[in-house]
């Protein structure tokens, strides 16, 4: 199988906020999850730099346009491996093969007929980069941005959006999963019923963007060029390789509901125009309302709520992210819960776990794990369960049912540890084979956790492996009872998650 995951492009005229973080977490979480099944995966993310906002803040700041954003872009190439993600590619939009590929692109959309020429009057909100009617508005003003438009009149090229509106409606009822979750799906289809207003595609009077190739007094309106990176970047991330052949159109693209109308409808349109298929899936999650000057009180010092992970790692923040709202459902949370789960789950749960696993093996056996597997094992059944559903819920972006599935392992394991009480086992010599197999399943039990965890804890695991004298393998299929390299010494771990003294104001 290929899987081609993206996130959405983020602009540039600030700095990375948990928001963005949010969403390249779950793009990793899956993109690691692929590669684990053995899928060809690429793994997409960048900066989308052509916005009038972006244009606005370099101004502000008495830098030219291009000077500005390649200094910001590094503070967001900083963000994935921050975040411990492994992209595959770091697209820019002012990438020079970028910007060659979005001329090409918009002139086949031209050559088929689909652009014309008309004197655009009406209004602009620069935060949404966005052209808004007077139903968008509330009292006046952009809701999102709580600021009134800007009144625009200029000739701009339009793309004839309106008609699409049949051939987009017969995608939806042909791919009845093509827009994920279903009631997201819902807001887009009922939309494109309503009917469909062309888009200029086009911005006159404005010197920062990528000129249009029939017309190089204007430049490419920032969603005409932005949309056009999830194909662009697949022409030259490996120099002298075309990915499209590959990937394309075998993209899942991850995004929250801001960006949904661009995405689900501006997009196929577009790239129907242009003669390409259509992306394969496109996942909205919610929206993640945080109160994050409560927490910046709180840490005293860490104004931005990224700096989280310098007090409770990146796999604490991805852990948070994973299960702090069901993935895909509209909701609120609240970073200040990140605390309790570090120390509940992450250090109680899963960090003790391993620390009284290991004790025992040296206490009991010297540092040697003991014994094989046994048939009918309870921790046998609780790792099939491991194996067989986290990657069906996976493939429903169910991010929250997959951690949920494999936190419910940990919690047999646990329980497995009061239930069979190593340290009785271990006064009665009758019961030493008893005790062996206790240990071995515990152990093996861990190492299978640790695999599975491996795409959401990608620092931990390796620590859990290692820990267990395991070799540092995370190929799905080790998610199996019984694949524990026993007759190797091992130590008391040290605890996974030590607890924070400093971050107790947190909570
Ligand atoms: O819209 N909760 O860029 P952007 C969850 N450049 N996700 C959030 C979030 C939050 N509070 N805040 C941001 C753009 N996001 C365009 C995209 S793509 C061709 C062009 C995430 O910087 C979420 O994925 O405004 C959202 O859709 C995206 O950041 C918006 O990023």
């Amino acid at each position: 199988m290929r899987f081609y995951v993206t996130t959405p492009i983020y602009y540039v005229n600030d700095r990375p906020h948990i928001g963005h973080a949010y969403t390249t977490i779950a793009a990793d979480i899956l993109a690691r999850h692929h590669r684990q099944r053995g899928d060809e995966t690429f793994f997409l993310t960048g900066v989308d730099e052509h916005a009038t906002k972006v244009w606005r803040v370099a101004e502000a700041q008495g830098l030219a346009a291009q000077d500005y954003v390649d200094q910001i872009a590094e503070a967001w190439r900083a963000l994935p491996p921050r975040l411990n993600a492994e992209t595959d590619y770091f697209i820019r939009t002012s990438d020079e093969d970028h910007k060659v590929f979005v001329r090409s692109f918009l002139q086949r959309i031209y050559d088929n007929g689909d652009v014309y020429e008309d004197v655009y009057a009406g209004l602009y909100c620069v935060g949404c980069e966005e052209f808004k009617t007077e139903d968008d508005l509330v009292d006046g003003k952009c809701p999102l941005h709580d600021v009134e438009p800007e009144w625009i009149e200029e000739k701009n090229y339009f793309f004839r959006l309106s008609a699409y509106q049949e051939r987009l409606l017969e995608l939806y009822e042909r791919r009845p999963d093509f827009v994920q979750p279903p009631f997201r799906f819902n807001e887009v289809k009922s939309f494109v019923s309503g009917g469909l207003r062309d888009f200029s595609i086009s911005r006159a009077g404005q010197p920062w963007g990528i000129p249009l190739p029939w017309d190089e007094s204007q430049v490419a309106y920032v969603w005409a060029d932005a949309l056009v990176n999830y194909l662009s970047a697949l022409t030259y991330a490996r120099p002298g390789e075309d990915l499209r052949e590959e990937f394309w159109p075998e993209v899942r693209h991850l995004m929250a509901q801001d960006i949904l109308r661009q995405h689900c409808i501006y997009w196929p349109a577009m790239l129907m125009a242009a003669g390409y298929s259509v992306p394969k899936q496109i996942f909205i999650h919610g929206y993640l309302l945080l109160d994050d000057l409560k927490i910046s009180k709180s840490l005293g010092n860490a104004v931005d709520p990224l700096e989280l992970i310098d007090v409770y790692g990146a796999d604490a923040l991805r852990y948070w992210c994973a299960r702090a709202v069901p993935f895909g459902q509209d909701g609120s949370a609240s970073l200040t819960g990140i605390a309790d789960r570090y120390e509940r789950e992450l250090g109680n749960d899963l960090g003790n776990l391993l620390s009284r696993t290991t004790a025992m093996i040296v206490k009991y056996r010297d540092g040697r794990i003991p014994g094989g597997p046994a048939g009918g094992s309870e921790i046998g059944a609780a790792i099939a369960a491991v194996h067989d559903l986290v990657p069906e819920h996976l493939d429903r972006f169910d991010i929250t049912g997959a951690i949920d599935r494999i936190w419910s392992l940990v919690r047999d394991l646990n329980r497995y540890v009061t239930d069979s009480a190593p340290w009785t086992l271990a006064t009665d010599d009758s019961r030493s084979a008893d005790l062996d197999q206790v240990l071995y399943d515990l152990a093996d039990g861990l190492r299978a956790a640790a695999v599975a965890l491996w795409a959401y804890l990608p620092e931990t695991a390796p620590k859990i492996l290692e820990a267990l004298g395991q070799p540092l393998e995370v190929d799905w299929e080790l998610v199996r009872y019984g694949r524990l390299a026993t007759s190797r010494t091992i130590a008391a771990a040290p605890p996974l998650f030590p607890r924070l003294e400093a971050a107790a104001g947190a909570t």
